[in-house]
């Protein structure tokens, strides 16, 4: 069998360029709790992403959990959101004591679909929380004014979408607080991290509370807190990953043109067209497979026998766990675009160093299983 490839490779800096990172914590000893890299990596985030505040997390999901604590919501208030999603963000909203009510998403892009929000508000909703799925920015002027309509929050997943931007705005400043994971999986990342980023200075003090166990000085607690906090080592792998972001970028795109030149046209494949606006940052490559001669099953195993392992992101629909299965908001059948993607949804092999002739190959794979 051929080599392995999986869906992704995580990107590393040079080894001799980490290690001159972490030096100084080996020099000083100190590991975490907001040290000199933590502080360096938050003030280089809040340049890069053009926002006032990102609070650094241990990961992506106890950002966005804390961020949804942040805002006091009552218990049993209802929460929009889409099931076409890593189960994080429906969690999340969950482990709140919210319910989840879940919103389709549109055909084209994948995010929530802003025409089906509506619908679904009642006088128990507090929130907007949708996903720039893929790194695919939401319809972000059109909910700004279905909240402001409703009075209600809206808290972007932006998992995806670091380093995205719409009309030349960084993603971090949509809604009022937008979550990135940092996770050694994404486009940009510090092992396991995330953030939270928001304008509104009054959050501040809280999210550092809930990531720190309240804690203000050596004699004083002001909050019962969790742990969340980014440790150094993770802050300096950010800090080294951050220098060779646009290469990184630079090498997806050119990854994601040559799965274009090769699939774009082919009958029953349906690629994710660059959206309108938005500068993207090439995060995952879904396919659809719709009315292709071998369906999304076929041509993901075809695929695993030749050694490469594509992903079904997002199957199953959060909607449809088994955790779930109570909640009388469950249930795919109430999302059908969501459900259709689900299951003819392939994202292919997407990191910066994969090769043009593994892409090539990648390629041949499927078009053969059209034949
Ligand atoms: N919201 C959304 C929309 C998200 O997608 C995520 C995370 C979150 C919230 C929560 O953020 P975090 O709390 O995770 O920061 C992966 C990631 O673990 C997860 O972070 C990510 N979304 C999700 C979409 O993908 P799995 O279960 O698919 O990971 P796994 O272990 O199968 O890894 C996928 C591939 O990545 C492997 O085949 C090889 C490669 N890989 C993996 C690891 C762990 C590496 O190259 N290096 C590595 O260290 O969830």
């Amino acid at each position: 069998m051929d080599r392995q490839i999986l869906v992704t490779r995580s990107s590393m800096p040079g080894f001799d360029e980490y290690c001159a990172e972490i030096k100084k914590l080996w020099d000083s000893h100190w590991l975490t709790n907001m040290g000199v890299e933590h502080e360096i990596l938050q003030r280089e985030l809040e340049a890069f992403l053009q926002c006032p505040h990102v609070v650094l997390y241990t990961n992506g999901h106890l950002a966005l959990e804390n961020m949804i604590a942040a805002m006091q919501f009552p218990k049993g208030s209802e929460v929009i959101t889409t099931p076409f999603t890593f189960a994080s963000t429906t969690h999340a909203i969950v482990r709140n004591g919210l319910v989840p009510v879940f919103c389709d998403v549109n055909d084209h892009d994948y995010t929530m679909d802003t025409e089906k929000i509506e619908a679904l508000i009642t006088e128990k909703t507090v929130a907007i929380i949708p996903v720039h799925v893929y790194g695919n920015m939401c319809d972000v002027e059109r909910i700004k004014e279905i909240a402001d309509k409703h009075n209600l929050k809206v808290i972007y997943d932006a998992a995806h979408a670091f380093a995205v931007k719409y009309k030349g705005i960084s993603s971090a400043n949509f809604g009022d607080a937008s979550m990135f994971s940092f996770h050694a999986t994404k486009v940009f990342h510090t092992i396991e991290g995330g953030a939270v980023c928001f304008l509104d200075d009054s959050l501040v003090n809280t999210l550092n509370d809930m990531k720190n166990f309240g804690i203000r000085g050596p004699e004083r607690v002001v909050f019962a807190g969790g742990n969340a906090k980014m440790n150094e080592f993770q802050a300096a792998m950010g800090i080294c990953n951050l220098r060779h972001l646009k290469n990184e970028i630079g090498k997806r795109k050119r990854v994601a043109e040559r799965y274009w030149q090769h699939l774009e046209g082919i009958k029953g494949i349906k690629l994710c067209k660059p959206q309108k606006d938005v500068e993207s940052n090439y995060a995952y490559f879904p396919v659809v497979f719709d009315g292709y001669a071998a369906n999304r099953d076929e041509v993901f195993v075809k695929l695993g026998e030749n050694g490469i392992t594509a992903r079904k992101y997002f199957f199953p629909l959060t909607n449809n766990f088994e955790c779930y299965r109570e909640y009388p908001t469950a249930g795919a059948e109430k999302t059908p675009v969501a459900a259709f993607l689900a299951s003819h949804v392939l994202t292919l092999p997407m990191f910066a160093d994969l090769a043009m002739e593994d892409v090539d190959r990648i390629c041949n794979i499927i078009i053969g299983c059209g034949k």
